[in-house]
């Protein structure tokens, strides 16, 4: 493929976010670097690869003390020469530096450009490159590991040996062109066709840990539910630490869904405070009603709040016939209007009712049971050991491809069973490699990758 041409210019661009801090940070990459730091810079021997501290020369004196680093083309993340100037973090002082820099004929970078200069030249691929961009973005610990793992290149191992094995495939396919032995080309044909099962099969993989890669991105979905006025809103409210959900002591306040997100351990949990539920005659209730059963079944877990200040009916047993399917805990909330002498009594008849179910005693008054409720909730975002490793991220753009890449290996088989001559099978696994080679970034037309780049982040 011929990659987007690579542009000539240096370029130059904040990479710290506008605002004041310790710190700000400007990139400059391109050819001319070294040249622009002996025309700005306080200090003539520049090492490669160290900190040096000096002071940034304007023409009408000195802009700011800084501390510099010049990258050689060899190491560089844009493959060329580039430097970074840390100086104070003042938006005015990064403006002089800027502008000092386009003075000199250094060009202010595009979003993302730093970024595309690393993958024209060579350094990283496309899923690499998505990767550095979502590894800032993302929202929590779980997510950005995961971003972090893709970024050096993991993702990227499994796209090259997909590839490797499908133009193995090709490769034996274009071979067997003339191959005539009848009895022998029987035994090779199904030796192709598992080995195309193997290749979707491998497809089907990424695609379902990247299923859970989009699970940790969306975060857990907790539902809250219960009967009105047990506290749902209010423990909502104190879990989000902010007054989302109306608290009010008249069942039915709550009727559509309320949601928010927080994050509990490395993970990101998304709540739904939903209506109570009761038998209603009410209309705007019934149908908060119904969007309360809507999202249990949408729900990864549930937390069921009881009034634990209350006789316990049976229509608890409500609850068990919803959603004992999903993962939940029963949370026994008010139990700061209980004495605690009365606490075993109620544990014996949660035991009873609810073998197997944990419960937790809850207070949204006080903030019983929260530590409780957390170890819960993380526990239940915790995956076994295997899938932690073979999770993957895979964006829309990759997973369009990866679907396309399976009907062409599906093709293949469908061809190569009904003995279509080796011409024609080869066609699907040509179109497949080409997929593959768009994933990578190897094939694809600049306007597309231009506007993946554009993006990005600027000084990114
Ligand atoms: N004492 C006490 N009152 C609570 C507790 N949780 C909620 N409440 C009160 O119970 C009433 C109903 O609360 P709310 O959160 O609106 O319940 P919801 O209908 O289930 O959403 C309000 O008056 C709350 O102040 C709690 O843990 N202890
Ligand atoms: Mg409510």
């Amino acid at each position: 493929m011929k990659p987007a041409s690579r542009s000539q210019d240096t370029i130059c661009a904040p990479a710290t976010p506008a605002g004041r801090g310790a710190v700000s940070m400007i990139r400059i990459s391109g050819s001319r670097t070294r040249e622009i730091l002996t025309q700005i810079f306080s200090v003539t021997k520049i090492e490669i690869r160290k900190a040096t501290y000096g002071h940034i020369l304007g023409p009408k004196g000195k802009i700011d003390d800084v501390i510099l680093v010049f990258y050689g083309a060899k190491r560089s993340f844009t493959t060329e020469d580039m430097a970074e100037i840390f100086c104070h973090g003042n938006p005015v002082i990064v403006r002089e530096i800027i502008d000092l820099l386009t003075s000199l004929g250094v060009r202010p970078a595009e979003k993302g450009e730093f970024t595309e200069r690393a993958f024209l030249g060579g350094r990283i691929d496309l899923t690499q490159a998505e990767a550095v961009d979502a590894l800032i973005r993302a929202q929590s610990r779980s997510e950005y590991r995961i971003w972090l793992k893709q970024s050096s290149g993991f993702f990227r191992e499994k796209i090259y040996s997909l590839r490797e094995r499908m133009i193995d495939l090709l490769a034996d396919i274009e071979a067997e062109i003339d191959f005539a032995d009848a009895e022998e080309v029987f035994v090779r044909l199904e030796e192709k066709v598992d080995y195309a099962g193997e290749i979707n099969e491998f497809v089907q993989k990424i695609l379902r840990y990247g299923r859970l890669g989009d699970k940790i991105r969306e975060g857990v979905q907790v539902v809250i539910a219960g009967e009105p006025n047990v506290g749902k809103s209010s423990i909502m409210n104190l879990l989000l630490n902010e007054e989302r959900s109306i608290v009010t002591d008249i069942p039915g306040t709550t009727r559509d869904i309320v949601s928010g997100s927080i994050e509990i351990g490395a993970h990101i949990f998304f709540l739904m405070d939903t209506a109570g539920l009761r038998e209603s005659l009410e209309p705007v209730e019934k149908i908060g009603i119904e969007r309360t059963f809507s999202a249990l079944e949408r729900a990864d877990v549930v937390l069921y709040v009881v009034d634990g200040s209350q006789v316990i009916d049976s229509s608890l047993n409500r609850m068990s016939a919803n959603f004992h399917q999903k993962r939940h805990i029963i949370l026994i909330n008010k139990m700061d209007l209980v004495l605690e002498d009365q606490h075993s009594s109620i544990r014996d008849t949660f035991q009873t009712m609810f073998p197997g179910t944990t419960f937790i005693f809850f207070s949204a008054t006080s903030g019983m049971g929260i530590p409780e409720l957390e170890r819960f909730l993380s526990e239940t975002a915790e995956l076994p050991e295997e899938d932690r490793e073979e999770i993957v991220m895979v964006q829309e753009r990759v997973k369009n491809l990866l679907l396309l890449i399976q009907e062409k290996v599906d093709e293949f088989i469908n061809l190569s069973q009904n003995q279509s001559p080796q011409e024609i099978q080869a066609i699907p696994l040509r179109e497949a490699i080409q997929y593959l080679g768009e994933i990578s970034g190897r094939i694809g037309n600049e306007e597309i990758l231009g506007s993946i780049f554009r993006r990005f982040c600027i000084g990114k």
